[in-house]
């Protein structure tokens, strides 16, 4: 069996970060660990509290799981400080395994999930990264990419290494579609699926890069694991159990079953 790694922080309300990034590889057969940089105290309204693992103890869980397991891709997720960052840069820059990093500012609810402090410092993970999965939004704080503005593509066209922006609905007008692009220099190349409007999309983005660390680890190409993941997302969002008062989870184990 395939071995994987999530680092990335713990949900509580059991949709986001670790806990969706455990569920997605389990429902994609391979094996997963993970590797806590902080424990979110949460439910589907929102995050209540957050409190930092040590950093050298983030470093101590990702040392001893790589000494054993031969981690076949590695998946980043909510890193939040500045000294969480720099243990993972340090930890990752001399592997030579698909890294899939999901930069991660803000929560679905709208929590920050990373200090204003550590935006600069979370681009120094790019030159380790295979491809990074920022929304809209993530995109513009990375790279100052505005949607419809080719200038400000140039620096997306820069970046060390390929980008995926997801969910960019409204390119053609076409509401009803969920738009993503991968950017790899100057190539481009698109992943549609019909657009599904939910209230239950915690933890979509967590999913999604775990699904395509998953199917990268199984040996599928980027491109072929993004389109799996994609439609993975949509299954898992149309059969999402409704359940909390918020924005609520998705369905992991049915999105995996469906997702070709
Ligand atoms: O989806 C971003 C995210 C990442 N990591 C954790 C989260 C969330 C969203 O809620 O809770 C721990």
């Amino acid at each position: 069996m395939k071995v994987v790694l999530t680092i990335a922080g713990s949900d509580s309300s059991g949709g986001a970060g670790i806990q969706a990034d455990l569920k997605t590889f389990e429902a994609f057969d391979v094996f997963g660990c993970s590797v806590i940089t902080v424990l979110t105290a949460q439910n589907t309204n929102g995050v209540t509290d957050i409190y930092e693992i040590n950093p050298l103890f983030v470093k101590a869980q990702i040392d001893t799981v790589l000494k054993d397991f031969d981690v076949k891709a590695i998946k980043i997720g909510m890193l939040f400080s500045n000294e969480i960052i720099d243990v993972i840069r340090e930890s990752i820059k001399n592997l030579k395994i698909p890294i899939v990093f999901d930069p991660v500012f803000i929560s679905k609810a709208g929590s920050k999930l990373l200090n204003d402090d550590a935006i600069e410092n979370l681009k120094t993970l790019l030159p380790y990264s295979t491809v990074t999965t920022p929304n809209l939004f993530e995109a513009q704080m990375l790279f100052g990419y505005e949607f419809g503005n080719s200038e400000s593509l140039e620096s997306i066209i820069q970046s060390p290494c390929k980008v995926l922006i997801k969910n960019h609905k409204h390119e053609m007008n076409d509401k009803n579609l969920s738009i993503d692009t991968l950017f790899n220099k100057w190539d481009k190349k698109t992943f549609k699926t019909t657009f599904v409007e939910s209230n239950n999309t915690h933890g979509t983005g967590c999913s999604f890069s775990s699904a395509i660390t998953a199917n990268l680890a199984k040996g599928k190409s980027l491109e072929e694991s993004i389109s799996i993941a994609k439609d993975f997302i949509y299954h898992a969002i149309v059969n999402a159990p409704n359940i909390g008062h918020g924005k609520g989870p998705i369905a992991h184990k049915i999105g995996a079953k469906h997702a070709k």
